[in-house]
């Protein structure tokens, strides 16, 4: 029998190509939120991927791009710190879009950092073969030493099977890192907050979800389940009547589509409380950003 086989694989790809989305395929379980929205994922997660004899950490990191404020220059160093710790990386671009300037910057990246590198072309279902075969011919020159290349859809589950059998070739030996059944390293807290970010963003636009934080205040056990504290601020008040909608209509859908969402997660009843606050430049607030842990 061969050792078991074990390594940290950095998620690599522009906002938006279905990162998150991949991690929670390949892992079986809803641990990353997904949102077509920009900057959903702000911290550093790592998605553990059991497979037989060998298992993949998924590191998903947020998007690369130029640093803006505190908080996006955080999210910058998390990106820079995460590769120089990785055994591999998965580089995912999105079929349904051109190949761009942030696509070659992390590419670059990538090949700087000589990791054995995985292309994945994702959102195969939204475009026709000849733009996936054009969308291959870029990435091919963008990162020439690449291991494999697999066109899939992490959405419809399509191309992950094969996949999944090239990744255990990108990894070294080692011990599984990830205990089974375990499949992140998200505390409660963590992942009721990604959770429910996650129900907020989807149904949320324009520029409040850049503006949306959430603090878990409290979580308890109870006599039947698991009871949850939590606060989503905001940045002025007509984000919060956005985020509260009419007689707290939107709220209530917000608080629960996460409850359902942790409900599955931890095989437990969830009860949500969830309230809206104002809290004015949260995002250039040092210690609100580290109270959030970004
Ligand atoms: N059509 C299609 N949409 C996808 C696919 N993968 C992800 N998405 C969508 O793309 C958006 C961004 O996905 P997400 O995983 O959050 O991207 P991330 O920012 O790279 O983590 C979400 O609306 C997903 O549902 C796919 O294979 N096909
Ligand atoms: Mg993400």
């Amino acid at each position: 029998m061969s050792a078991h086989r074990s390594g940290m694989v950095a998620l690599a790809g522009r906002p938006n190509v279905g990162k998150s989305t991949l991690a929670n395929a390949l892992s079986g379980t809803h641990v990353a939120a997904v949102s077509p929205r920009p900057q959903t994922t702000r911290r550093r997660l790592a998605v553990a991927v059991h497979g037989d004899g060998w298992q993949a950490v998924l590191l998903d990191i947020p998007g690369f791009q130029t640093p803006r404020d505190a908080l996006t220059r955080r999210m910058q160093q998390t990106v820079d710190s995460t590769l120089s710790d990785c055994d591999a990386a998965i580089f995912m671009v999105n079929a349904a879009e051109p190949v761009g300037g942030g696509d070659r910057f992390i590419a670059e990246r990538l090949v700087a950092a000589k990791l054995p590198v995985i292309v994945v072309v994702n959102k195969v279902d939204e475009v026709d073969p000849q733009r996936i075969a054009e969308t291959i011919a870029i990435v091919s020159q963008l990162v020439p030493d690449m291991v494999a290349l697999h066109p899939v859809s992490a959405l419809s589950g399509d191309g992950l099977d094969a996949l999944m059998t090239e990744l255990p070739d990108l990894l070294p030996e080692g011990p599984p890192y990830f205990p089974p059944g375990m499949t992140t390293d998200q505390t409660m807290e963590e992942l009721a907050a990604e959770l429910i970010r996650e129900a907020a963003l989807v149904r949320l636009r324009e520029e409040v979800p850049h503006a949306m934080a959430v603090q878990i205040e409290e979580i308890t056990p109870t006599r039947d389940g698991i009871r949850i504290d939590a606060v989503i601020y905001v940045e002025n008040n007509s984000q919060k009547g956005i985020v509260v909608g009419k007689a707290g209509s939107m709220i209530r859908d917000i608080g629960s589509a996460a409850r359902r969402a942790l409900g599955v997660a931890w095989g437990a009843e969830v009860h949500l409380s969830l309230m809206v606050k104002v809290r004015r430049k949260w995002r250039e607030d040092e210690s609100m950003l580290t109270r959030l842990g970004l």
